[in-house]
């Protein structure tokens, strides 16, 4: 039997399949995770193209991939996000996939849908993946069906400050928070504490969700208060195979801003791990989703677990699940969307990793961006060491983009070495000519209620630098 996908041809004899692998991929993105996927694909054997803004002539991933292909302007919407321009490279250079990276055109359904068009496989979901869990009532919808636990609320939409007056004090109870359905990443919430606020917080959410997201729905839930963020990284294929692959906690956020993840969580329990990556497998399988993705749930004092929204991508964070369970996440991504199956087993974390974002920022004003030119670098190394970043000395940081210069990753056999190895490595980084976070990053390392693993997303309210 003989069957067509988009991009390759699969020759399948009951249980015996070859799989024909992509040939050239094109990377739809720049910086550290152009570089991270140019890297897979030269160990795979697959031709690189990359696309880049007249202002990232000089960038690492121009330079390291087999092919690179101007697209415009620096601006993200004349260049990373100039779905044409993109399409365009991708003819030109005859690549049979593209890989989005994470943001830009990561989780744009109508990108996805065009790839497929043109015969060109996009790595990651399918249009239809890509839309039930962006709009976040139909991605609770869908959980509920699926019996993945969410946090109680209105349900659907709220059709009227009074209904919402109603459900708050009858149904839901304070404190609640309003959120917006096209919503995502912290954007246009609001919480609500008492009944004298909530008309003002209704309209303030509903302007701000118009504004935003060109979309003014806005749905209600119970305010968890202090809670953990945990995310199960998954992985499914084409065929209907699942597994889920660890947690991360990314709890370190200022501003919905992650600065620190690690994996495994020092909140977690083997019980609520089993029962978090059940969950997750749940919500993945309930989409029929296809390539690897994350789970985000809240996380209660109680450690009772709510579905928070669903990341159809790779993410910023993903290498501290490879450190812990040993296993390149972007080629299990690549293999998934040529055809091939996975294996259907869960994974364990086997060792602890942590990571740390360094961005151009400076953390004694208010994390201020800080672009401009890296006069000297020095990057740490040594033993359980890993930096994933495209800078170098003398490269000059774009003020256009995000302000991400690079992760520091480390992995030991308990947490407190490994926070132990991320001290010692961030007293090696050596960047001058613009802020960093890392002396933030020094701070945290020796914080003591981080040592304990004692903190909830609400952590970095009260941390103060000194
Ligand atoms: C919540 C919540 C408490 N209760 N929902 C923030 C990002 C968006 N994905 C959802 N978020 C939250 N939703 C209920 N019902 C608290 C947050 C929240 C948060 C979540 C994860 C990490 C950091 C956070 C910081 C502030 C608020």
């Amino acid at each position: 039997m003989l069957m067509e996908t988009t991009n390759c041809t699969i020759f399948k004899f009951s249980n015996f399949q070859i799989n024909l692998m992509f040939k050239k991929i094109l990377i739809a993105n720049r910086g550290e995770i152009a570089l991270r996927v140019i890297r897979t694909c030269r160990e795979m054997g697959i031709k690189t193209v990359a696309v880049y803004s007249t202002a990232d002539k000089e960038s690492l991933h121009v330079r390291f991939a087999d092919e690179a292909v101007c697209i415009g302007k620096p601006a993200g919407a004349d260049s990373y996000l100039n779905i044409p321009h993109i399409m365009a490279a991708a003819e030109i250079t005859n690549a049979d996939a593209i890989h989005p990276g994470y943001g830009f055109l990561a989780e744009n359904a109508k990108f996805s849908q065009i790839c497929a068009d043109h015969g060109i496989k996009f790595i990651g979901p399918t249009p239809e993946m890509i839309n039930k869990m962006g709009d976040k009532i139909t991605a609770k919808e869908t959980m509920i069906a699926a019996g993945v636990p969410v946090v109680p609320g209105s349900g659907g939409l709220l059709e009227s400050v009074e209904q919402a007056k109603d459900l708050a004090k009858n149904v839901v109870g304070y404190p609640v928070i309003l959120k917006a359905t096209a919503g995502g990443g912290g954007k246009g919430m609001r919480v609500v504490w008492k009944e004298e606020d909530i008309e003002k917080a209704y309209d303030t959410a509903k302007a701000e969700a118009a504004a935003s997201f060109k979309n003014d729905g806005i749905y209600m839930e119970k305010f968890v208060e202090e809670p953990r963020h945990i995310e199960i990284q998954i992985a499914g294929d084409q065929y209907g195979n699942y597994c889920h692959m660890s947690e991360r906690d990314c709890s370190i956020q200022r501003r919905h801003q992650k600065l620190v993840e690690e994996s495994p969580s020092p909140f977690m329990t083997p019980d609520l791990r089993k029962a978090m990556g059940e969950a997750a497998i749940k919500a993945a399988a309930a989409i029929n989703y296809e390539s690897v993705g994350t789970i985000e749930f809240l996380v209660d004092k109680h450690r009772n677990f709510y579905f928070m929204e669903m990341n159809t991508r790779i993410q910023v964070e993903h290498c501290v699940t490879e450190e812990v369970i040993n296993f390149d996440l972007i080629k299990e991504q690549i293999k998934i969307a040529s055809g091939e199956k996975i294996s259907g087993k869960n994974y364990e974390p086997e060792m602890h990793a942590i990571e740390c974002r360094i961005n151009a920022e400076d953390p004694y004003n208010d994390f201020r961006p800080s672009p401009g030119k890296i006069t000297t670098l020095h990057t740490p190394g040594g033993h359980g060491v890993r930096v994933d970043s495209h800078v170098y000395a003398g490269y000059v940081i774009p003020p256009y983009y995000d302000s991400m210069i690079g992760k520091l990753i480390t992995v030991a056999r308990t947490r407190e070495e490994a926070i132990d190895t991320m001290y010692r490595a961030l007293s090696e980084y050596v960047i001058e000519g613009v802020k960093t976070t890392i002396p933030f990053h020094l701070q945290l390392m020796l914080n003591e209620d981080f040592r304990k693993g004692n903190f909830t997303t609400k952590f970095l309210e009260t941390f103060k630098m000194v």
